[in-house]
């Protein structure tokens, strides 16, 4: 049998960064100098192949662009290749991780975001673990088929569903949790792949490529003693589709006259606004509390228990897509790539 045809594709990041030596800060170098810094891929069960973005990045200056660069990247390769492993920055890793489970439809095939916290060059790196398991996770296959088919995040030790993280810690080198959904494999001695917590997509739909993104988009994090004038300002932003408002605990607001107003007026004018919870773990049940029965009352969309970096792509994407105002709450509330419970 073939060995399986993996494609590594090099947007940036730490993994491949060296220190400036004029400035001391680290910034993104080309690919080449990467895989010399790994010999021991040549002995991965796989061949593989490469691409890398023209001008590397560091993940913090990601935007929808380079999404719909990588998701062309996977197109134009996706019957060719068995896998793809995206080598990017952890900053932004979990946007992107997100927005490309949404923009891939009906994905058949393993696409494994990585990184890393200290270059590949750093004599303690977590790179060379990070990109050997993820090449391997994307390699993985029974009868013929990968095993994995869906966007996910490999890092320390850890398999996420991509659209379940959120990068939680900028020193330890576990650096994302998913606290929300269960890891989907885990990497010791043995690689146990947990099959029951795996998306399986169905066999009959083609794979689809949506590159339409809409930004006019923003995120409102609520803070007691947050200003009429501020949130004000926020609804006044011209074009504004559609808002994440990030609330607290399981999805509660103050129940200020003026605040439930002003939200009442925006979804009006036509401005879908999503309730997501602040807190890292658990769901925005609303009406559980009377601080959120104003806000169900009013016709907010319910993120569940979605994270912010989720809900934000999310919601460019369902923009993109056009999705009428009369099912856009049925459709954001519903699960598309297991993003929610
Ligand atoms: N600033 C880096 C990036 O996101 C951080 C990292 O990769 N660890 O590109």
């Amino acid at each position: 049998m073939s060995q399986p045809n993996i494609l590594l594709i090099y947007t940036g990041g730490t993994i491949g960064m060296i220190k400036d030596s004029e400035t001391g800060a680290l910034r993104a170098f080309d690919f080449d100098n990467l895989l010399i810094k790994i010999p021991e891929l040549k002995l991965l069960d796989c061949t593989i192949d490469t691409v890398a973005f023209e001008n590397p990045i560091d993940s913090s200056n990601m935007r929808p662009e380079y999404w719909v660069e990588i998701a062309s990247i996977i197109e134009e390769n996706y019957n060719r290749c068995d896998g793809f492993v995206v080598l990017h920055g952890s900053d932004t890793m979990s946007y992107s991780a997100s927005a490309l489970s949404f923009m891939l439809e009906n994905l058949a095939k393993p696409v494994i975001f990585t990184g890393s916290q200290l270059p590949i060059g750093d004599l303690r790196t977590d790179a060379k673990e990070n990109l050997i398991t993820s090449i391997q996770i994307a390699s993985l296959q029974k009868r013929g088929r990968p095993i994995v088919q869906e966007v996910c995040l490999y890092f320390e030790y850890k398999l996420y569903r991509g659209n379940r993280t959120t990068k939680i810690n900028a020193e330890h080198f576990e650096a994302f949790s998913s606290l929300n959904y269960p890891d989907l494999a885990e990497s010791g001695v043995h690689l146990k792949v947990n099959q029951e917590h795996l998306l399986i997509p169905s066999s009959k739909k083609s794979f689809k490529v949506h590159k339409v993104l809409n930004n006019n988009v923003a995120i409102i994090k609520l803070f007691p003693g947050m200003s009429k004038n501020v949130l004000e300002s926020f609804f006044s932003i011209s074009n504004l589709k559609g808002v994440i408002l990030e609330t607290y605990g399981a999805g509660n607001s103050t129940t200020e006259d003026w605040f439930i107003k002003l939200v009442k007026e925006a979804i009006k004018k036509g401005i879908h606004i999503i309730n997501v919870t602040q807190c890292s773990g658990g769901s925005v049940i609303m009406g559980q509390y009377e601080t959120s029965t104003a806000l169900k009352s009013i016709g907010v969309i319910s993120g569940k228990d979605i994270t912010t970096e989720a809900a934000i792509t999310k919601l460019m994407y369902l923009l993109g897509q056009k999705v009428s105002k009369k099912v856009f709450k049925t459709v954001f509330e519903t699960s598309l790539r297991g993003e929610l419970s």
